[in-house]
Order: C-alpha cells, then structure tokens, then sequence
C-alpha cells in the first residue's frame, strides 16, 4: 500500500553522525515530497516525458523505466502511449521504492501492462526498446559503470528510438557552478527546507550522487552510437538530455 505522502523531515535535526544517503524506507516514505521540493523542473520533466512517448513509443516494443522509485515517469509515460501491445518495464533496486510503485500503478487505469523489477538496473536485459527513461537514476551509478550501462541500453533499443536522461549536472566553470548551486539552495529554501536541512542532506548524499557536466553526458551518448543527442531541458544545475537512436 502506498502511505499518503508525508513532508520531507528527515534532516531538520542536527545528526552528529551523517550516514550516506540510501534510498530505504524513511526516505521511500517522504519521496514525492522529498524530490517536488529538491530537483528544480522536476515536474515539467515528468510531464514532458508524454511528448516524447507520444511521438516515440511503436506498436509491439518495451518503455524502460530504469531507477523508476514510486513510479512518475512510467504513468506520464503509460498515459501517453497510444499503439497497443506496448509493455512497461519498470526497475528499480529499491524494495521501499518499488512497493509504493505497485499500489500507483495498480491504481492508474492506462492499458499498458507494466512489469516490476526489483533489481539494479545494470542486470535488467534490455530489449526491443522504443524509448528508455533514465530520469536522475545514472548519478548514482559508479562512474566507471556507466559507459557500459549506455551501450547496452543503445543495443537493446530498436532505430528511431529514444533515451531521456534526466541527470544533476556540474557546471563547467567554477563561478557558474557556484551561481547555479546558490540558486538550487535558494530553491530549496523557498520550498521551506531549513539551511541546516540543505547542508545536512547536501554532506549525506554527496559521496552517493555524482555529478558530470552536459558535455560529458552528451559525448558518452555520442559514443554509445545514438544519432542526435540534444539537451532539452535545463532548469539550474539539473539538465535532461534525448538520444535518438
Ligand atoms: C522519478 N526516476 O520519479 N539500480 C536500480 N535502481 C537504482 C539504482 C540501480 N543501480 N541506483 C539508484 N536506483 C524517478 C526518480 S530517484 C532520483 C529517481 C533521486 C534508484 C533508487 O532506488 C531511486 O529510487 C532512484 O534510482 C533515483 O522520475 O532520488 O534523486
């Protein structure tokens, strides 16, 4: 069962000892909250993600949702998919994540069938893919890794094909990457985190999210084989690409 979302508390106390941010049942319990309130765009990239299946998405494929937490990209997506015999696949490594999935996707009346994988998205076998959303899932996988990662999913993916990678992405110049940061802060405080929440998360999750620029993103997609790799939208320092295939 799906709890009714609860408001991000979670660092508003001082922690003397910070863990490393996991993605467990505390968080899993605040999640929608949690990442409406701390990713600037989030919610129009959710939005879009209809666009690109609309246009996208072919009779008879799979849709990849990989790192798909409670599940908001597979229903903009399952929405949105308007050629029969589409299946969803849905990942992520997540138990907490993946159970809050399956109660919202068991209450969305969209026919797609979709299919939940409890599994690091690195073991998913990826194919006949029409389109694969990758949306702020990559930064938490090993830098070494995910060269691989993206030539496997370009090999799974039929031509004409598409990838969203939706990812936090460092600024090229120190001064921009200083700018771009004071503003998701100041976001972030609009959204009623305290300066303590912001520095408290910011100390737990920065050895588990890892940040690459637009350019190193969009050149690995380029090496991975995709065609046209353009990004499409950028709100501060988090920026979503498409690879077309
Ligand atoms: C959304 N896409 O709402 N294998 C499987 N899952 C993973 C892995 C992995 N190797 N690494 C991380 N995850 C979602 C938001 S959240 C983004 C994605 C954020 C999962 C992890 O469990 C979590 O649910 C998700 O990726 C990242 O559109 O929290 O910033």
């Amino acid at each position: 069962m799906s709890d009714k979302p609860s408001q991000d508390t979670l660092f508003a106390k001082p922690q003397p000892h910070l863990v490393d941010f996991a993605f467990d049942e505390q968080v899993a319990s605040v999640f929608p909250d949690m990442i409406r309130r701390s990713v600037p765009g989030y919610e129009t990239v959710i939005a879009m993600l209809g666009v690109f299946a609309s246009k996208l998405v072919t009779q008879g494929s799979r849709v990849y949702d990989l790192g798909c937490s409670q599940g908001a990209a597979t229903l903009a997506l399952r929405r949105h998919i308007q050629q029969p015999d589409v299946t969803i696949v849905a990942v992520d490594n997540a138990e907490p994540m993946i159970e809050r999935c399956r109660s919202n996707i068991a209450s969305d009346l969209s026919p797609s069938p979709v299919q939940l994988r409890c599994e690091d998205i690195q073991s998913t076998p990826i194919e006949n893919a029409s389109l694969i959303a990758l949306n702020y899932t990559l930064q938490f996988v090993p830098l070494d890794q995910r060269e691989d990662l993206l030539a496997r999913l370009y090999c799974g993916m039929n031509p004409g094909g598409g990838l969203i990678l939706s990812e936090k992405v460092r600024l090229p110049a120190a001064v921009q990457q200083e700018c771009f940061t004071d503003w998701h802060h100041e976001f972030k405080r609009l959204n009623g985190y305290s300066d303590l929440e912001i520095s408290q998360k910011r100390q737990a999750i920065e050895n588990v999210l890892i940040p690459e620029s637009a350019q190193d993103h969009i050149q690995r997609l380029q090496r991975a084989g995709f065609q046209q790799v353009y990004c499409w939208f950028q709100c501060f320092n988090f920026a979503s690409f498409i690879a077309i295939k």
